[in-house]
C-alpha cells in the first residue's frame, strides 16, 4: 500500500492551460494599457516560457527585444507596473471562466479530498491568479481545499530552483518521499526533483518535447488515473532514486 500522504500541484499548464489564452493576452493587455507596441504572439510565447515568473519573463523579453527599454533607470518601476496590470487582467480573464481545469484533475482533487489526502500548491504564478484560478474553475471554495499554497514571489528564486517546493514542503512538515508533484514542464520536473520530490507530467501545450527524464511517469493528462495510480507511480518515483 502506498505512503503517499500529499500531493502538491503545479498550476499552469497542470491544473489548466492558462498560458496561450490567459497569460498570453493578460500581458498584451498590459503592454497597451502602458502605450508599448509590444506584442506577444502564440510562437514568441513558448519561447519566452522557458523563464518562469512573469516580472522575470518581461524582463528577459526586454534584454532580447528591447534593449533600450532596459537601459531606462526606471525599467524596474515599468516592470512593476506592467505586472500589476497584466495580473487584474489574468483575473478578469479566468473570472470570465474561459480556463476550464484539464481532465481529469476535478475529479482526481475531489478523490484525494475523500481519501485523507493533504493537498498543496507549488507554483511560480501571483497567489492572486491561483485563487481566482480555483474558485472559478474548481469550486467556489476551492483555494480552501489547499492546505498550503506556495506561489510567485515567496521566494526569490523561481522554477527550476527547488525553493517553491522545499517551501511548501517545510510547512506540510512531510518528507519530500511523502509527496507527489504533478507538473507540466521540465522547469517544474526540475525544480521538484532536485526538492526530493516524486513527480508526474502531464504535457501541457506548450512542453510537448521537453526533457523529462527522472519523471515517475508521463501522462497526456490525468482523464483516465485513478488515486490509486497515482499513489503506485509516486511509489515508483521513490524507488528509482533509492
Ligand atoms: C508558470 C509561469 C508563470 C506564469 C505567469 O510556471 O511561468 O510565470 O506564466 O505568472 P510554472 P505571473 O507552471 O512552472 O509554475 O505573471 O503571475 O508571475
Ligand atoms: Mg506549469
Amino acid at each position: 500500500m502506498s505512503t503517499i500522504k500529499a500531493l502538491i500541484f503545479d498550476v499552469d499548464g497542470t491544473l489548466a492551460e492558462t498560458e496561450r489564452d490567459g497569460h498570453r493576452p493578460a500581458f498584451n493587455a498590459a503592454f497597451a494599457d502602458n502605450g508599448l507596441d509590444w506584442h506577444w504572439d502564440e510562437g514568441l510565447y513558448g519561447e519566452l516560457l522557458a523563464v518562469t515568473g512573469g516580472k522575470e519573463r518581461i524582463r528577459f523579453y526586454a534584454e532580447r527585444y528591447a534593449p533600450d527599454m532596459l537601459a531606462r533607470p526606471d525599467f524596474p518601476e515599468l516592470v512593476k507596473r506592467l505586472h500589476l496590470a497584466k495580473t487584474a487582467h489574468y483575473v478578469r480573464i479566468v473570472e470570465q471562466g474561459g480556463l476550464p481545469l484539464r481532465p481529469g484533475v476535478a475529479r482526481l482533487i475531489q478523490e484525494a479530498r475523500l481519501a485523507g489526502l493533504r493537498l498543496a500548491i507549488a507554483t511560480t504564478t501571483s497567489p492572486e491568479n491561483v485563487d481566482a484560478l480555483l474558485r472559478a474553475s474548481l469550486d467556489p471554495d476551492g483555494t480552501n481545499w489547499f492546505e498550503v499554497i506556495g506561489a510567485g514571489d515567496v521566494v526569490p528564486a523561481k522554477k527550476p530552483a527547488p525553493d517553491i517546493y522545499r517551501w511548501v514542503l517545510e510547512r506540510l512538515g512531510l518528507p519530500a518521499s511523502d509527496c507527489l508533484a504533478v507538473e507540466d514542464s521540465e522547469n517544474g520536473l526540475k525544480s521538484a526533483l532536485t526538492a526530493g520530490v516524486p513527480c508526474l507530467i502531464t504535457i501541457g501545450e506548450y512542453t510537448r518535447g521537453q526533457d523529462f527524464s527522472g519523471a515517475c511517469a508521463v501522462l497526456e493528462d490525468l482523464g483516465n488515473t485513478s488515486l490509486a495510480d497515482l499513489a503506485r507511480l509516486a511509489d515508483s518515483g521513490n524507488q528509482v532514486r533509492r
